[in-house]
């Protein structure tokens, strides 16, 4: 059989970028779990061209939320082809009558262990609608195939270690998503850290775990870090604001050749940090945490969301200079986006603040939900002229020059590089923003009638 796996992609905001650097592993781990006897293609709609005429006997489409308008039109494509159209993946776990209305069959959860039934049954013509992927135990797991991935990614090394996260977010799918912390075996890590069949001396050097939080089992990380340091890369991941505490931890993963560490720092406000369930985050904290990182020379780069219930338009906009003053390299600034799954959503839906919004709403960078302080409107305005006064050429030129007297080389260029980037968006698309009249006209086409919130969701909500 041949398939074609498709990560579906919509731009999202006018700041955004249609091009990524580095590639979701989501589509290059599903072929890698297709049993070889099939040929598999991957695309990424964010940078590929989609080849709507394939003649692949089987699609199969992955997407986040903010991404399904996007994936509904390519089905609905397909489908006029005579193809038959399956997904998977966060969206459709958390909506699946909706998907059904647009997938011939839908894998819900993990796909180690159904997508294996869904090709032998699609094989015998007798594909079921609904499939159940359980917690996959992270043992044995292939190498993802890095040789099918667009040449068009910056860096491709990107490589999941651990699955879940012991903390519970309130604004978070993981806990659901991915119940209970698995581990793959040490071995198998850095067999894929180690692969290095790749075109430029950055692509071989660079590793990226796109885990949820790598370093939360210290016997595992000590291990699989003392692993890694003979390989020499240079190494990023995800990991909670409790390393910064860990000397022993941080010596390791500076030796081990860390250049970055993505920390959810989300807020200044401890009414918001409580709100989010955000425990193990303490404000007074922040800039003696990120001190010890830099340390090591290693950069930080953070979460931050704006549209906590405590959020009013100033404490958005003045995050800017919080940011600036706690030494983070790299800022990631989102809107709140109550994602199906999240105990946030449950909260709005019962409050009767979600609005009725398209899912190109969900995308992180959009308003979906009645803020408690502020309009929709002036939330998203806050956002972006957040935004906008972080990436000003004041400040990203003060994180580029800290940056270079502070952070080792690769660390160094992650900073200037992305600083740089995003300095270059903010000159060159500094659209005025209006919900009504967005840069991206063509997104209000896509509200889906299935986005009105039904009886049952009401009820169950209320209940
Ligand atoms: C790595 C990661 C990223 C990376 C890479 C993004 C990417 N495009 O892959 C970065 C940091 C860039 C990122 C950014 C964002 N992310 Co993110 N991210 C993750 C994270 C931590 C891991 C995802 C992952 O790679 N897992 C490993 C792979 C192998 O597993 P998987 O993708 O879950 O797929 C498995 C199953 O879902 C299923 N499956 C998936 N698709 C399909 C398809 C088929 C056909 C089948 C059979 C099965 C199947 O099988 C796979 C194997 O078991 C998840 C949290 C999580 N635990 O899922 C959040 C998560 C996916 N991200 C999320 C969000 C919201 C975002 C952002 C929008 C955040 C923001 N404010 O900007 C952006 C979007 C960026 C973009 N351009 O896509 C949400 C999505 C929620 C939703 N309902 O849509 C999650 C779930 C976290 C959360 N907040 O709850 N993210
Ligand atoms: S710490 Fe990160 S991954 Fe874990 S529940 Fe919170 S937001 Fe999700």
């Amino acid at each position: 059989m041949t398939i074609d796996i498709i990560i579906a992609y919509l731009k999202r905001y006018e700041f955004g970028h249609e091009k990524d650097f580095v590639p979701p592993i989501t589509g290059i781990h599903l072929a890698a779990i297709t049993p070889r006897e099939h040929t598999v293609r991957v695309f990424h709609q964010q940078v590929d061209r989609i080849d709507l005429d394939s003649q692949a006997d089987l699609i199969a489409l992955s997407f986040f939320s903010g991404f399904a308008p996007a994936a509904f039109d390519l089905a609905r494509e397909f489908k006029k082809r005579g193809k038959t159209v399956v997904a998977g993946g966060p969206h459709v776990t958390f909506n699946i009558d909706e998907s059904l209305d647009h997938f011939d069959a839908i894998v819900t959860g993990e796909a180690e262990t159904a997508w294996i039934d869904l090709l032998r049954d699609h094989g015998l013509g007798q594909l079921k609608r609904v499939y159940t992927g359980r917690p996959c135990d992270m043992k044995d797991l292939p190498t993802p195939r890095y040789d099918l991935l667009s040449n068009k990614f910056f860096i491709r090394k990107v490589i999941q270690a651990t699955r879940g996260c012991p903390f519970t977010c309130s604004f978070c799918t993981v806990p659901t998503l991915n119940p209970g912390f698995r581990l793959r075996p040490v071995q198998d890590v850095v067999r894929d850290a180690a692969y290095d069949a790749f075109p430029h001396w950055w692509q071989r050097k660079v590793v990226w775990f796109w885990d949820d939080n790598l370093t939360i089992n210290r016997k595992y990380i000590h291990a699989l870090l003392t692993e890694l340091k003979p390989l020499k890369k240079w190494w990023l991941t995800q990991a909670s604001l409790d390393i910064a505490k860990d000397d022993k931890l941080l010596d390791l993963m500076r030796d081990s050749g860390c250049i970055g560490v993505f920390l959810g720092i989300e807020s200044f406000s401890t009414e918001s940090l409580a709100d989010a369930h955000k425990r193990q985050n303490k404000i007074e904290h922040y800039k003696t945490a990120v001190a010890a990182i830099h340390k090591r020379g290693i950069a930080v780069m953070a979460g931050f969301i704006a549209g906590f219930d405590h959020d009013t338009r100033e404490s958005i906009e003045e995050m800017a200079d919080r940011i600036m003053e706690i030494g983070i390299d790299v800022p990631f600034l989102s809107v709140m986006t109550p994602f199906r799954g999240t105990p946030i959503y449950h909260e709005l839906l019962k409050e009767n603040r979600m609005l009725e919004k398209g899912w190109q709403f969900y995308n992180g960078y959009n308003v979906a939900f009645k803020p408690r302080r502020m309009t929709p409107e002036e939330l998203l305005l806050a956002h972006r002229n957040l935004w906008k006064r972080s990436f000003s050429v004041t400040y990203s030129v003060k994180r580029i020059m800290r940056g270079l007297l502070t952070l080792r080389p690769g660390a160094m260029c992650l900073s200037l590089f992305m600083n740089s980037f995003y300095m270059y968006k903010r000159i060159r698309k500094n659209y005025p923003v209006d919900m009504n009249n967005h840069p991206m006209g063509h997104w209000e086409e896509y509200v889906p009638a299935t986005m009105k919130l039904s009886q049952r969701e009401r009820a169950v909500a209320t209940a």
